[in-house]
């Protein structure tokens, strides 16, 4: 049994994804990020950095009794490696998708995430900062789409790496972009919503 820390946020999704997508059995303990439940003992005890998502596996690889992790990127890899599922096998294709999780989790997540909060959050509006994260959503828009040009996936087959980047692409419209300037992306996209685990790492 897994316990995943959870709030509907994207970085929360891309875990219910993967547990979806695996068919492991796991509870939401959810976190109340706006009542400030991320910043209690017994979660930090689970999350240091005070952020979802973060898991609890009761039942790990080595036997050696329960394992927290935290950090969306780390929990994927942890996950793929516990499972065999959703990492390639073939060696450059793993290679790749190790790759695009970090970008996700060091470009698209960040740049999007302070876009979101000088846009919509900021009690002023800096349009200095609000310009500088849109251009670098639309950059890294336009990294996502060159990559993707003739790929059905980021990383050869569905893996992590598709499963990261996603729920980043799910609020396009409020960050400004349009799958009309990539439309490698909106393609891509649209698999991937169309999935039954996504679907129901969404209901
Ligand atoms: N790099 C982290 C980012 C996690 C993150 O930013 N989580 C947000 C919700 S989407 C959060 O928990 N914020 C609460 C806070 O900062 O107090 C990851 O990928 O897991």
């Amino acid at each position: 049994m897994i316990d995943l820390y959870y709030a509907p946020t994207p970085n929360g999704r891309k875990i219910k994804i993967f547990l979806e997508e695996a068919g492991l059995e796991y509870k939401v303990i959810p976190v109340n990020l706006a009542g400030g439940e991320q910043f209690k003992p017994e979660f930090i005890s689970v999350s240091p950095n005070n952020k979802i998502p973060a898991i609890v596996d009761h039942e790990p690889k080595d036997g050696n009794g329960p394992i927290s992790i935290f950090e969306s990127g780390a929990i994927l890899l942890y996950l793929a490696e516990k499972t065999g599922k959703f990492m390639p096998k073939n060696f450059s294709d793993r290679e790749e998708a190790i790759q695009w999780v970090f970008w996700q989790v060091g470009g698209l997540g960040p740049m999007a995430g302070q876009f979101y909060y000088f846009n919509t959050y900021a009690s002023e509006k800096i349009p200095y900062a609000i310009d500088r994260y849109r251009k670098e959503v639309a950059r890294l828009y336009g990294v996502l789409n060159k990559r993707l040009e003739g790929k059905d996936y980021l990383a050869g087959e569905y893996s992590v790496a598709d499963m990261i980047c996603y729920p980043w692409i799910v609020p396009h419209e409020s960050q400004g972009q349009s799958f009309e300037d990539s439309p490698n992306v909106g393609r891509w996209f649209n698999a991937i919503a169309a999935r039954p685990a996504v679907k129901r790492a969404y209901e």
